[in-house]
């Protein structure tokens, strides 16, 4: 477990380096229950406000609320707490010293339930605040999510060959919601069938990953191609007649024939 716990200080420490985890901004989990064999959780129990079954008796490394990422990067266990669901599914009590979970528990804690549900192989949830991707997701334009691929990932994929090849399955998705909310979890979950990123409209993006550093990659990979897109707005500025090319269709057909995509989803 402490390599399980070392790798999410890792992961907290790049979140902050990328500015992507600004004061509390952002929050993870990540299945620990392969560490433990009995029931070691205590105290009373926290109402969910929903039944969970399927990560019923299951551990949890989360976030703390109003914790900070750059502080989880040195102290994983005092900005963050391991927690077991109750075996009905209603409710979680904590391992150990009790730090107040991540207000986006509700999304965290739905999808690992439908990861669970499908035998995924999946076991970490991330959510963060990448800036380029996020600016993207002011411009309504980039944002109809009829078409798959749609037009965000199209865009995002012409970039650079790599995007296609590490992040085959695009980016989904979800329009604006409160944060923490059910009816955001809920647009997530339904998201998250298809996608292993999905970008959160005016806010950030929720994704999921083997492990918490497979799921940062996922995100680092897309939000880089957002990255180098406005770099070539900025020359357009200046440049009006001079709009970025993209690659090819066939050039991405070579991508997608060489690396044998699409790659399938665990569920
Ligand atoms: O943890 O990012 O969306 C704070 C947030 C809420
Ligand atoms: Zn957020």
């Amino acid at each position: 477990m402490t390599q399980v716990l070392e790798q999410i200080a890792e992961v907290a420490g790049y979140l902050w380096q990328q500015g992507w985890g600004e004061r509390n901004g952002g929050n993870l989990t990540v299945n620990l229950t392969g560490f433990f064999t009995t029931d070691v959780s205590k105290g009373e129990p926290h109402p969910l406000g929903v039944t969970l079954p399927h990560i019923a008796g299951q551990y949890f490394y989360v976030k703390g609320t109003q914790k900070r990422m750059r502080d989880l990067a040195r102290k994983p266990m005092e900005n963050g707490c391991i927690i077991r669901i109750t075996d009905d599914g209603t409710a979680y009590r904590p391992v150990d010293d009790f730090v107040p979970p991540t207000s986006e528990l509700p999304s965290h804690l739905m999808v690992q339930d439908y990861l669970r549900q499908c035998g995924s192989r999946y076991t970490a949830t991330l959510h963060t605040h990448p800036i380029e991707l996020v600016a993207l997701s002011h411009h309504r334009d980039l944002l109809d999510d009829t078409e798959r691929p749609n037009r965000l990932t199209r865009t995002l994929w012409s970039m650079i060959p790599e995007t296609l090849a590490f992040a085959p399955l695009g980016i989904g998705i979800v329009p604006y919601e409160v944060p923490g909310s059910v009816e955001l979890a809920e647009a997530t979950l339904k998201k998250i069938r298809d996608y292993d990123v999905v970008l959160w409209e005016k806010h950030g993006v929720f994704a999921v990953g083997q492990d918490i550093m497979d799921a940062f990659d996922q995100v680092d990979v897309l939000n880089k191609a957002a990255r180098i897109y406005l770099d070539a707005l900025t020359y357009t500025a200046a440049h009006p007649d001079s709009q970025p090319e993209g690659m090819t269709g066939e050039a991405m057909r070579d991508v997608q024939r060489i690396f044998r995509l699409p790659k399938q989803r665990p569920c």
